[in-house]
């Protein structure tokens, strides 16, 4: 696919996912600035490609900073956000002036800078946990944080501004995505990042609960596609897509692949479940397949490898 535009914003563009965007952008010859708070986001993440973006270090709250780091863009890809749930929980206001307030600032400076396509990252949170499984884009939503309410609202507004103003938009809701670069240093990591790093030190890592629960795991090379289809293909403007890979995993199956592929025999150890955890959740990709002609490329036992190597070679990657 040759990309339609040759230059690019990355909101969180020093983020897990963000940085990746990057990569690709600058691969494929698209111009690239990144603007990010580094609040999460991490400048090592862009040390090997520091001399051939713009970075803007700031927050998407800021207005000076965003009209700056629109001059001459074509197409926007916002992932600056709170990441963390737990977060939101304790600052519904604060993180709802990032998630929310700054969802609609990139909005608008999209609409006064007539940028062509907005790419929003969102989260499969939106769902609760309503126990229809897979969750289809066509389900009632039923946010159960701050965080879903927060992301929700990002995708209505974008909605919005595609159909009354013009400024195209697509909004992807994120299944669970690892990968290189995804910081396993809090309790509140991703579940793979987070066991990665355990099997490096040979340790041992905690389940939570039986560990029968499922996860719909995406690699993260895999996003980034998709936000760059997204991007590329006006059938995608004004709607919302799952982004899994519509396959199960369970949190004991995970743990015996990785325990597999690095030859260890560490018996997890068992802690009661986490407030709050959603027990099953699966994507129905058949929007994004039939729309965008979208499917993951990279099988499950693929992206842990690779996310592996990484885990033990660590910069660069
Ligand atoms: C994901 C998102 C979160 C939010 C949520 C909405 C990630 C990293 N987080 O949370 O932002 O969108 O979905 O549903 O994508 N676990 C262990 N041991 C560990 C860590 C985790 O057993 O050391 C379990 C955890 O209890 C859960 C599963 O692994 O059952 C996945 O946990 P997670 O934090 O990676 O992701 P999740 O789905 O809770």
């Amino acid at each position: 696919m040759k990309l339609n535009f040759k230059s690019a914003l990355v909101t969180g563009g020093a983020g897990f996912i963000g940085s990746h965007i990057v990569d690709e952008l600058l691969a494929q010859g698209v111009k690239v600035a990144v603007i990010d708070n580094l609040s999460t986001g991490n400048r090592k993440n862009l040390a090997h490609v520091w001399e051939r973006i713009s970075f803007f270090q700031g927050d998407i709250r800021d207005q000076n900073i965003l009209n700056k780091a629109v001059q001459g863009i074509e197409v926007i890809f916002h992932l600056a956000a709170v990441v963390s749930v737990t977060q939101t929980v304790e600052q519904p206001i604060d993180s709802a002036m990032v998630n929310d307030f700054g969802t609609l600032s990139i909005l608008e400076v999209a609409r006064q800078f007539d940028v062509k396509k907005v790419v929003i990252s969102s989260s499969c949170a939106v769902y609760g946990d309503s126990p229809q499984l897979p969750k289809v884009e066509t389900m009632m939503p039923l946010p159960l944080s701050p965080y879903a309410v927060q992301k929700l609202t990002g995708e209505l507004n974008a909605k919005v501004y595609n159909d009354l103003y013009g400024v195209k938009t697509a909004c992807l809701r994120y299944f669970n995505v690892y990968g290189p670069r995804q910081d396993p240093s809090s309790p509140y990591s991703g579940v793979i990042s987070i066991f990665m790093s355990k099997a490096a030190s040979q340790a041992k890592p905690l389940i939570y609960g039986d560990g029968n629960q499922y996860r719909d795991f995406i690699f993260v090379k895999d996003v980034v596609r998709v936000n760059l289809l997204a991007a590329y293909d006006d059938d995608a403007c004004g709607k919302v897509f799952n982004i899994g890979s519509a396959k199960q995993t369970t949190i004991n199956q995970l743990w015996e692949m990785i325990c597999a592929m690095t030859a260890l025999k560490i018996k997890p150890e068992y802690q009661p479940a986490r407030s709050g955890d959603i027990r099953e959740s699966l994507a129905d990709i058949e929007c994004v397949r039939s729309t965008l002609g979208f499917s993951p490329e990279y099988s499950f036992e693929q992206g842990l490898e690779i996310t592996l190597q990484a885990t033990n070679h660590k910069p660069g990657h």
